[in-house]
């Protein structure tokens, strides 16, 4: 078997279903992944409905409706193939499009995944999207569809590690440029927030790649750009963002930014990225680019409301839009309130790891995005930890750990860290080297940071 055929099966899975339920996350990759779904079938006239979950376990298994649907299980599944079986659930009865690890079960379900073929960088919205494009290759929606897949990619961070989307990812995204929904803008500055940020709180916010004298400063942000004469301001007084610069202005940053960091030794192999642009949306808004649709998409979901996010998706730019506007900004405020909390109360500094509890002043859903803003303006050295408890379950702690690229190359990995440390107590965790969660029981928090610290301490080299 290979990838497309894999892809191949589960689309004739979809086209010969009498009724669809899609079931899905509720990140920008599991949103996007739901709204490339129900369009498929919209446009396959096969009836279909959604489910949103937080995550597929045996609590949630109960919004799988019990009935004679085709249940197409999307950005999730793969690891949760036991809770089917278990349910009783047939092979015909299922089809499955993720891209995280596969679990092996008797049943022999059908699934189009990437990762076993080694297409590390595809989330399940891109999976979701070349299943959509298998089922009709003449689809007249594909470059919508492409524009869900690019944001879905992107949210997941599968442009991240290569500064830009690669392999069947990329492909999804000249097929959108191809059909006008997409522009690849190459050779650009790395950095987030392109379409929104006024040119200083773009460079300055800069953590990946760090620039030293320019990070965490916006004054001296402020003074670069002065220097290279480039005006933060357009003629009628707006705050110009990055999209606005000329090809000159764009160089000029670049060389100046290049400058600055050879000159202090910095590798400057992180400094340029490739940025996906829909030239259908308005210029100044967060649905201009991959990067902030999916922050925009994520707020959404992390507020409960991945319906909204959904109906952006689909198209709409009325109700659901300043909806998802309204959401992404209490996104904002909220995290920018956690930072803050955080820098005002200060952390706990062990050898190697800096540690604080937030107990519920913040919803678990955000505290990691906050742990993470908070360190860029900490001591970088030390990767941050940030517990706090759940409103839904009074015996679990939920740990946040976040570090940065230049710790992981000195051989930080805090998933390695978090899944060591939680499961000798009865816990769980996973993520990756630079960002990881885990979930402790609650009796087992005491004395965990130290555990924790114990690991990393190890780590460093
Ligand atoms: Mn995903």
């Amino acid at each position: 078997m290979t990838f497309e055929d894999d892809i191949r099966a589960v689309a004739h899975q979809i086209q010969d279903a009498d009724a669809v339920t899609v079931i899905s996350h509720i990140d920008a990759d599991g949103i996007t992944s739901e709204a490339i779904m129900m369009q498929a079938c919209t446009d396959a006239e096969i009836p279909a409905k959604s489910v949103f979950v937080r995550q597929l376990e045996p609590m949630t298994m109960k919004y799988v409706p019990e009935d004679s649907s085709l249940k197409v299980f999307i950005d999730l599944g793969a690891g949760q193939q036991n809770l089917m079986e278990e349910r009783g659930m047939r092979t015909e009865e299922v089809a499955i499009i993720d891209h995280h690890i596969t679990q092996n079960v008797e049943t022999p379900y059908l699934q189009a995944n990437g990762q076993p073929y080694g297409h590390t960088q595809l989330s399940a919205a891109g999976v979701g999207y070349l299943v959509a494009k298998e089922m009709n290759p003449r689809h007249p929606h594909l470059g919508m569809l492409a524009k869900n897949a690019v944001v879905g990619n992107v949210g997941d961070m599968m442009a991240r590690e290569h500064c830009g989307l690669t392999g069947p990812a990329r492909e999804i995204a000249a097929d959108g440029e191809k059909a006008g929904t997409i522009e690849i803008l190459q050779r650009q500055f790395n950095s987030y927030g392109i379409s929104t940020r006024p040119l200083r709180i773009c460079l300055s916010y800069s953590d990946d790649p760090f620039i030293p004298g320019i990070s965490n400063n916006e004054l001296k942000a402020e003074t670069f750009l002065r220097k290279l004469e480039i005006e933060e301001r357009t003629a009628g007084g707006r705050q110009r963002v990055w999209e606005d610069l000329d090809q000159d202005e764009k160089s000029a940053i670049i060389n100046g930014l290049a400058q600055q960091m050879l000159a202090t030794g910095q590798d400057i192999s992180r400094l340029l990225a490739e940025h996906y642009i829909f030239p259908e949306e308005e210029r100044g808004t967060p649905l201009r680019n991959a990067s902030e649709y999916a922050t925009m998409l994520n707020a959404c979901g992390r507020w409960a409301r991945p319906r909204v996010g959904s109906a952006v998706c689909a198209g709409d730019r009325a109700q659901a839009y300043r909806e998802g506007e309204e959401m992404l900004r209490h996104h904002k405020r909220i995290i920018r309130e956690m930072m803050e909390y955080i820098l005002d109360t200060g952390t706990i500094a062990l050898s190697h790891i800096q540690h604080i509890h937030v107990r519920d002043r913040f919803p678990d859903t955000i505290v990691g995005i906050g742990a993470g803003m908070a360190l860029s303006k900490l001591d970088f050295e030390k990767p941050i930890m940030v517990l706090c408890y759940l409103n839904d379950d009074p015996e679990l702690v939920k740990v946040s750990m976040r570090t940065n690229t230049r710790m992981v190359e000195r051989g930080i990995d805090l998933q390695a860290a978090l899944m060591a440390a939680s499961e000798e107590i009865g816990g769980g965790g996973g993520g990756h080297k630079i960002a990881a969660g885990a979930y402790i029981p609650r009796n087992a928090e005491e004395g965990f940071a130290e555990r924790v610290n114990r690991i990393i301490a190890e780590q460093r080299r």
